[in-house]
């Protein structure tokens, strides 16, 4: 049973979105993101594919040919979305990897579910690579595929990274079904985490849970990997601190008409001072009522002042049916309102709002007109928005405010670094970052700039497929 891709992407979206058309007719558009723009020449030059599902329940949908990329579509039914999708990937996993800020669900149907969704993925992929393909497994979503694909296809060589945090041991040892998951893991070659910290962590587990011989001393060391000895072969366990195409987004925020439409946002605020920004999915990890509580505070010290400062919000719209998600909301909106009501007047409320999705370069635009830059989660595996916003401004204007809980802060030390636990702390690092020198500013921004140019998207996918090679010569060698 094999197919004849070399490259395989199992994820769990397929990079596209179903259309509808104004005759009522509908049809499939890429969805651009940041792991396609990144992973996109080398699946055309290895005759690649990628296997995700498309968005749509019950729905069979054929193969599709898009840009020289197979893409696969794998069927999810109504009832599966409800419990592989919402319940055990959004509603047990997202909230025990980002360190139960709500609590886990644990479901034994959702678990079953998982299960049977992963097996799909995994016997899809082993219906599509090629005798010793390439196969790199994305994400929470499908933790248990790499162990089901070996199984089914001992003859590829398999990757897996994940893009959320990988939890301290105390809180992954809540999940029923530890042992699974770890076992899911360790059936790939290679397992790449953000940060040093999620590798140790998962090393640590796979020890305690799995029973196997670890050496953790060297990862994070550059090039160096931790190591699960499995018999006669090794799993490689490392940091790959993924990014952006940054280049092509320094670019796009040099152009004429987002210079432009990034003044003109400015005016249509009512040309204030400062604009603060803030662009997130709506979701309980990303501190947007953090951010919103320090506002409200700094206005009340007055230490901002309700005339001359504007913050923007946009919080596009997520996970719609999980109770956590609709709580948060209306947190939020109620945040929103309090604030409005206290210290806006007619016609220039202090924090504008919109819960929608954003064209991408009209976010850009915001990204270019914004004085301060709010990112605040209280957990994030990386968070893009962050190095986006640093992207942006070849000018040198602008300051960011960021979580140390962000993986990102790791890297952009230069920013304005706060403890979204510590609401003192969000509030000095906003003042700080709204009241900089210019000339403070730019060389902060210069630094910060350093790092995003030069590690960007397509340096993150080049690292992890370097490590898999190397990884798959050392196996096949013993
Ligand atoms: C997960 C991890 C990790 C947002 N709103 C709009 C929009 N966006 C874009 C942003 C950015 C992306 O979506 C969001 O990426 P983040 O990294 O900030 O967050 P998650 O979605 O939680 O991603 C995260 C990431 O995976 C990669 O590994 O960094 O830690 O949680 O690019 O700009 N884009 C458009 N309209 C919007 O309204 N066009």
């Amino acid at each position: 049973m094999t197919g004849g891709s070399d490259f395989v992407v199992v994820a769990n979206r397929l990079p596209v979105d179903l259309e509808k058309l104004p005759d009522g007719t509908s049809r499939w558009k890429r969805s651009p993101g940041g792991l396609v723009t990144a992973l996109e020449p080398i699946l055309r030059h290895n005759s690649g594919a990628w296997i995700g599902w498309p968005g749509v329940a019950d729905v069979d949908v054929e193969p599709i040919i898009e840009g020289g990329i197979d893409l696969h579509p794998v069927r999810l039914s109504a009832q599966e979305v409800l419990d592989y999708y919402e319940g055990f990937s959004n509603d047990t996993l997202w909230p025990l990897y980002h360190d139960v800020i709500v609590k886990p669900k644990y479901v034994r149907e959702w678990w079953t579910a998982y299960v049977e969704v992963n097996r799909r993925f995994a016997e899809a992929t082993a219906k599509v690579a090629a005798e010793g393909a390439i196969v790199w497994v994305q994400d929470y979503q499908l933790q248990l595929v790499p162990k089901m694909l070996r199984m089914l296809r001992p003859d590829v060589t398999i990757g897996f990274f994940l893009h959320i945090p990988f939890p301290p041991v105390e809180l992954f040892m809540q999940m029923p079904w530890r042992t699974e998951i770890v076992q899911g893991l360790l059936g790939a070659d290679l397992i790449g985490f953000h940060l040093v910290g999620g590798a140790q962590n998962f090393l640590y587990l796979a020890k305690r849970l799995a029973g196997r011989q670890t050496s953790r001393g060297a990862v994070g060391i550059r090039n160096r990997l931790g190591e699960v000895q499995m018999g006669n072969r090794s799993v490689k366990v490392g940091a790959f601190p993924i990014s952006i195409a940054s280049n092509e987004i320094d670019e796009l925020s040099k152009r004429k008409d987002i210079r432009e439409r990034a003044q003109q946002i400015r005016k249509e605020l009512g040309d204030p001072d400062k604009i603060i920004l803030g662009v997130d999915r709506l979701d309980y990890t990303k501190g947007i009522d953090v951010r919103l509580d320090a506002v409200l505070e700094l206005l009340a010290e007055h230490r901002m002042d309700p005339n001359r400062t504007v913050m923007l919000q946009l919080a596009t719209p997520s996970r719609e049916r999980v109770q956590s998600y609709i709580e948060l909301r209306g947190h939020v909106e109620q945040q929103v309102g309090r604030i409005n009501g206290e210290y806006g007047q007619v016609g220039h409320p202090v924090v504008h709002y919109l819960h929608r999705p954003i064209p991408r370069g009209e976010l850009m635009a915001f990204m270019v007109a914004a004085d301060v830059m709010m990112v605040t989660p209280l957990r994030d595996g990386m968070n893009l928005v962050a190095k986006e916003y640093v992207a942006c401004h070849s000018d040198l204007h602008g300051a960011l405010v960021l979580s140390e809980f962000a993986g990102a802060a790791a890297e952009l030390i230069h920013s304005y670094l706060c403890n979204p636990h510590d609401l003192e702390s969000v509030k000095d690092a906003l003042e700080s970052a709204l009241t900089q020198d210019p000339e403070t500013g730019r060389s902060r921004m210069r630094a910060l700039r350093r790092q995003v140019l030069a590690h960007d998207v397509d340096r993150w996918a080049r690292a992890f497929l370097g490590a898999l090679e190397k990884s798959k010569s050392s196996n096949s060698v013993q």
